[in-house]
């Protein structure tokens, strides 16, 4: 068989061209990253090469030591993933200690993994442990309507969960624990990683203010979901503020605990203040 016809390979290049699709993913933006499973590893390790040298991942992730890595590359584009996996994606390996990768397969051309390779181990280890495994995706993506109001929100998790929630009965059931924010930084680095990584303890999405948005889940399809409907609960509340500043009626904090009830999630009181509509 070949590489691209395993599951997972497949699974991480059709989310790649779904955010393409939606326009998420101008020239080189965004990033995708998947913590492989030891049965895939074993699918596809006839097709690696360990000869390549390993380098410094810019970062220390010990919880990630000896794990096995999809992801895309830097300075590629999402729109290309599809038609040439082999020159856009790799699949790295890290090292014993968590501090350094090789890349065992893709990259045909040469280049490097993703720019945010810190970040995207760093979320990796913390939702390791935070979800004894279960969490295995990282996606970040330049979502239009979200980085849109980054610049009329406070920059913070209570404004943005909240204005969220409100705009889609779906949203609390979908992110019950919020989603983080992370003030304008310089990205690629160690320093946006940590505030970053520290965000995923608490929230399986952290948006990047004027920049976009970081999602983790179990799969590709909960992880693409959570973005879809995070930047759908977007779309909706720039088109409400364009038509009028105020709402006229909306969901309020009572019926959120209602719905939390009847849908048996637990949301955040922080989230359920009073505010004008
Ligand atoms: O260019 O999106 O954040 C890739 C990015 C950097
Ligand atoms: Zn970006």
């Amino acid at each position: 068989m070949n590489i691209l016809e395993t599951g997972f390979v497949k699974g991480f290049i059709r989310m790649a061209d779904d955010g393409w699709k939606l326009g998420w993913h101008e020239r080189n933006g965004g990033n995708l990253t998947y913590r492989i499973k030891p049965a895939e590893v074993e699918e596809v390790q006839r097709f690696f090469d360990y000869e390549k040298p390993f380098q410094p991942i810019g970062t220390s992730v010990p919880g990630l030591a000896g794990e096995y890595f999809m992801v895309t590359g830097s300075g590629k584009y999402f729109r290309n993933v599809i038609l040439d996996p082999a020159d856009t994606t790799a699949i790295i390996e890290i090292d014993e200690k968590g501090e350094n990768y090789r890349i065992l397969w893709g990259l045909v051309n040469g280049g490097r993994p993703t720019s945010e390779l810190p970040s995207h181990l760093m979320n990796h280890e913390v939702k390791k442990r935070v979800t004894d495994g279960a969490h295995r995706v990282i996606y970040h993506c330049h979502a239009t309507n979200l980085i849109a109001l980054t610049f009329v929100l406070p920059l913070t998790a209570e404004a943005f969960t909240r204005e969220l929630w409100e705009m889609a009965t779906e949203c609390p059931v979908v992110f019950p624990s919020g989603v983080g924010v992370v003030p304008w930084m310089v990205p690629g680095g160690r320093a946006i990683a940590v505030e970053t990584s520290k965000l995923m303890e608490e929230y399986d999405a952290a948006i990047w203010a004027h920049h976009g948005l970081f999602c983790s889940g179990e799969d590709f399809d909960l992880t693409f979901g959570l973005a879809h409907t995070i930047e759908k609960s977007a779309e909706i509340l720039v088109k409400v503020r364009s038509m009028q500043p105020y709402k006229l009626q909306t969901i309020r904090p009572d019926e959120f605990r209602s719905l939390a009830k009847d849908f048996k999630v637990t949301l955040p009181e922080k989230f359920l203040y009073e505010k004008k509509l």
